[in-house]
């Protein structure tokens, strides 16, 4: 039996009306992010072109930090898109992103995963909020700073074990080890790739996924410390709530409000201890 992600496998599955239907299945590869960026750059790809790996040398995440899974145990996927997002807007994509798998997650195993800003995945075991899985967007702008091209990129553990669980800075689980049985991947992508279309399209038709989203987030109410690139002294506060373009709005213990973007920021909570 061939894997059940290879292309010819899933592709007269699919019951998307576009997204996927580009598709490349990789055994290994360094990327599936840096893969499709460079392949796109070369030669313009179809929106909606899926990359998929059973395995990463080199997965990527935010502030050149890296993605680990073991072998054939995750879903680790990138879909190309041009979406031209207003600059307001550009996060929206990953808020979207996440409430398909958030949705997915649940419709397909009755699992509640929520998200801890501004990426992460999360479950909670024990009364903790473990990641399970995390998304790194990464895009091109144009002069009037209009998300152009995108590629969403997205990892989630799906049968890892407890003892191949990278050390991580917020602790990590897979789906396999909240629900005690292996997940089956292949229904899982189908329901992903329905999701993210329906959600992708609403949100170009005017949908904002902000209020969705926010519902779904655990940071609000947290004590959180803030690490910015820009200042070596980290910001400790409490996340208090989130801006309509997806800005953390973090009170300091002065009693200042700071106002986070995403992209220079390390974040973490009380929950991650
Ligand atoms: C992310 O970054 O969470 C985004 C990860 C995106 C990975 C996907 S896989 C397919 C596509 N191709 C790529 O090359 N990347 C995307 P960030 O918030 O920076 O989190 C990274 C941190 O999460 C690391 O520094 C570790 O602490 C932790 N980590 C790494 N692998 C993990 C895993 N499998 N499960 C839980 N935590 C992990």
């Amino acid at each position: 039996m061939g894997n059940e992600l290879e292309a010819g496998h899933i592709l007269p599955l699919l019951r998307t009306n576009w997204l996927g239907h580009s598709f490349r299945f990789f055994s290994e590869i360094g990327s599936t992010n840096v893969a499709l960026k460079k392949d796109n750059a070369k030669r313009p790809l179809p929106n909606g072109t899926l990359y998929l790996t059973d395995f990463q040398t080199a997965g990527r995440g935010r502030l050149n930090r890296s993605w680990v899974a073991p072998k054939e145990s995750s879903l680790l996927l990138s879909i190309l898109l041009r979406p031209n997002l207003p600059p307001e807007n550009v996060h929206w994509l990953t808020m979207m992103g996440s409430l398909a798998a958030v949705e997915t997650v649940h419709d397909q195993l009755g699992i509640e995963m929520r998200v801890k800003w501004p990426n992460d995945l999360v479950v909670q075991q024990k009364d903790v909020w473990h990641k399970v899985g995390g998304i790194l967007v990464e895009g091109e702008f144009d002069g009037a700073g209009q998300l152009t091209t995108a590629v969403y990129g997205m990892g989630l553990n799906l049968n890892i074990p407890a003892n191949q669980l990278p050390d991580a800075t917020t602790p990590a689980t897979s789906l396999m080890m909240v629900l005690q049985r292996p997940v089956e991947r292949e229904q899982l992508l189908l329901t992903f790739l329905d999701q993210f279309e329906q959600l992708y399209e609403d949100m170009l038709g005017g949908y904002s996924p902000v209020a969705d989203w926010r519902d779904k987030l655990v940071t609000i109410g947290q004590t959180v410390t803030v690490s910015r690139v820009s200042d070596a002294e980290p910001l400790l506060g409490t996340a208090v709530d989130i801006t309509p373009s997806g800005y953390l709005i973090v009170k300091d213990e002065q009693g200042h409000h700071h106002t986070l973007q995403a992209g220079d920021v390390s974040l973490r909570g009380c929950f991650d201890n």
